[in-house]
């Protein structure tokens, strides 16, 4: 089904089931939803339409608990509609916000791609976690460098998003290995870069992603092989920066095992974890490579410190609606 087709609570439920997944794309499909919405239900009492645009925002919001990209897509996609004159023109800033967020967002994949795979090395061996743009396109940068020898695509358990990186690898000609996750720290002597995602970057510079990066992080450590992350500033969390910790997603045990068959057996299913700042070696966003440290800049970078200390948090992650 094409991106135009899909209803705006078509959008939503797929980003739920992860039919729609990524921590950038979810975002910018959020911000699309939000635009579709309000074009299928403007009222002509403004405060009426700006309520029910935030309902359905607030919905968005709660489809993906650890993704800040829903936050960001929403909260710019809302930027200034309070100050509209009336609904027609709460509906021309949510278009223009809306294609604004989606367009910058493609294009710092570009930009990340490029920085991040001038630190690839010459015949590199790369290994890779799960499935992000960014990390693909940084493979595949490198790649028409001439740089990369292998990369290796951990599966990604439980849902095997792993599978998506490899293939999306090797039908653009760069040589891969899928492993099983367990298998990282036996290949971990041949690799010489890491590169992975990120869904969310907290302000003292733990990168919260797909569970197990963590682990792959401290068998880099401990080869002293570089890990690199590339994520966009809109992943970085505003919400860190004023003490919340970020929301690790426990999801549906069914993706793990199917319970009949192991009656009595509980089963976790968290889809994230954090990878604290002193295993990464360097963030690559759009706006420049930084140590994990400076995670704290992008914040203020993105926000202002005067924007940040007007933010209400109080309703968590929701308060921005
Ligand atoms: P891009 C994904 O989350 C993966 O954890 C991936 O590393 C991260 O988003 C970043 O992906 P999920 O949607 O934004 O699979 O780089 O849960 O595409």
């Amino acid at each position: 089904m094409s991106e135009e087709s899909m209803t705006p609570e078509e959008i939503l439920d797929g980003i739920r089931k992860m039919r729609i997944r990524g921590a950038a794309e979810i975002g910018r499909r959020a911000s699309l939803a939000i635009r579709l919405h309000a074009e299928g239900t403007l009222v002509s009492d403004k405060g009426e339409y700006i309520s029910d645009i935030k309902r359905f925002a607030r919905d968005a919001l709660s489809t993906r608990p650890t993704a800040v990209t829903l936050w960001t897509g929403v909260t710019m996609t809302l930027r200034g509609i309070e100050d509209a004159r009336d609904s027609e023109e709460v509906l021309e800033r949510i278009r223009v916000n809306s294609e604004r967020f989606i367009n910058e967002s493609k294009l710092a994949i570009g930009a990340i791609a490029e920085m991040a795979a001038k630190r690839v090395p010459n015949d590199a061996t790369i290994l890779t976690h799960c499935n992000s743009t960014a990390a693909v396109a940084t493979i595949l940068r490198a790649h028409e460098l001439g740089k990369v020898k292998m990369v290796y695509a951990t599966e990604s358990r439980p849902k095997r998003q792993g599978l998506i990186t490899a293939r999306q690898l090797s039908e653009r000609g760069v040589p891969v290995t899928l492993i099983v996750d367990s298998a990282a720290r036996f290949h971990m002597k041949s690799v010489d870069i890491v590169i992975v995602g990120a869904d969310a970057v907290a302000s003292n510079g733990a990168v919260i992603n797909k569970i197990g990066t963590s682990q792959i992080a401290l068998i880099a450590h401990e080869r002293r092989v570089p890990f690199m992350v590339v994520a966009e500033t809109i992943k970085f969390s505003p919400h860190t920066f004023k003490g919340e910790l970020v929301k690790i997603e426990e999801r549906d045990a069914s993706e793990v095992v199917d319970l009949k068959d192991y009656p009595g057996v509980a089963v976790s299913n968290p889809v994230f974890d954090a990878t604290p700042a002193d295993y990464i070696d360097a963030i690559v966003t759009e706006v420049g490579v930084i140590p994990a440290t400076a995670a704290y800049e992008i914040v203020l970078h993105n926000e202002g410190v005067k924007v940040l200390s007007n933010l209400d948090f109080s309703g968590g992650w929701s308060g921005a609606v």
